[in-house]
């Protein structure tokens, strides 16, 4: 068993610098050993050197920000994760802002078409240019992927999304998304989850049932049989401020530590599992035991869902 580390120092997603830095805390942190202590091969190579595109180049389309940038990177992401998934080997791509998941996930259904995606976090990421207040990509990426309709006010900025997110694929059918954790959705974005019949389990039904019941319930709406590929991406947002307090949305009343692991764990032992996503680690925000806090929690999430047990 083979896990390649995509390592992206990413932030052209979101307006906060420091996400950028969060692959290299986490390889700091010693992931890639703790990795191999859990009888792993791991290839990394280094962190993904994307070449900028400047805010000069890369004016706004529509509301969306640094539009090509973001698209380049997850072009590229999509063929580093779609490369190595192909050659049978686990990609965990360490974000870097959850924009990327364009790129991850795209990679995924590339090697693996009939995969289903589980989606921790606070945010639903779903917004569509239409639909968008912020602009920022990061809360976007399931509509790419999905394929629903970009409309931005006018035909020529429509045309202009189109032609620069044109490699991505939309191959995901809502059917097979599922989320974890919700809990700061857009009005926009849970019209689109309705229109589209999305199952999210939010964090009110986390509360209500429990994390075991709301996994086994995901996994029975994307996975029936359990016989379909998963790709989990995880946005460390969707824990708890208290549990992971370093990244650039956090939301309070989120999943706690032990939730969070469980869903690693469950998804691990579904004997599934094909590509992981760790995003939205950020050291540049909360104080320097924060940080360590965060970090070393994204190390240990990425062991749970790589097999780590407690027993
Ligand atoms: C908000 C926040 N829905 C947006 N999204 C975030 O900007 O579209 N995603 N923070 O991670
Ligand atoms: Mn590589
Ligand atoms: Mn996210
Ligand atoms: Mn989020």
């Amino acid at each position: 068993k083979t896990a390649s580390i995509v390592g992206c120092p990413f932030s052209g997603g979101q307006p906060k610098v420091g996400v950028d830095k969060g692959p290299i805390h986490l390889v700091e942190a010693g992931l890639v050993q703790q990795l191999e202590g859990l009888g792993w091969k791991v290839n990394f190579d280094g962190h993904h050197q994307f070449e900028e595109i400047s805010a000069k180049e890369d004016p706004v389309i529509g509301k969306l920000k640094n539009p090509r940038y973001v698209s380049k990177v997850s072009q590229e992401v999509a063929k580093a994760v779609g490369g190595h998934a192909k050659k049978g080997e686990l990609p965990v791509t360490l974000g870097g802002d959850h924009s990327l998941a364009m790129g991850t996930i795209s990679g995924t259904l590339d090697a693996h078409p009939n995969a289903c995606v589980i989606w921790i976090d606070a945010h639903a990421d779903i917004n569509t240019a239409e639909s968008t207040d912020s602009g920022n990509i990061h809360g976007m990426p399931v509509s790419f992927l999905l394929g629903l309709p970009q409309h931005s006010g006018s035909s020529q900025s429509d045309t202009h999304i189109q032609s620069t997110f044109s490699w991505i694929k939309p191959l995901l059918k809502p059917s097979r998304i599922v989320y974890i954790g919700l809990r700061d959705v857009d009005a926009g974005e849970k019209r689109i989850l309705k229109q589209n019949g999305i199952k999210a389990f939010s964090m009110h039904e986390v509360d209500k049932y429990g994390i075991g019941k709301v996994v086994e319930m995901a996994l029975d709406h994307v996975n029936p049989n359990r016989d379909l590929p998963i790709h989990l991406s995880f946005d460390v947002d969707a824990l708890d401020p208290s549990v992971a307090p370093s990244t650039g949305t956090p939301v309070r009343g989120g999943l706690t530590f032990r939730e969070g692991h469980y869903i690693c764990e469950a998804v691990w032992e579904t004997g599934l599992l094909v590509a992981l996503d760790l995003m939205e680690v950020n050291p540049s925000l909360e104080d320097e035991s924060s940080v360590r806090q965060t970090v070393a929690v994204g190390c240990s999430l990425v062991r749970s869902a790589l097999g780590e047990t407690l027993l």
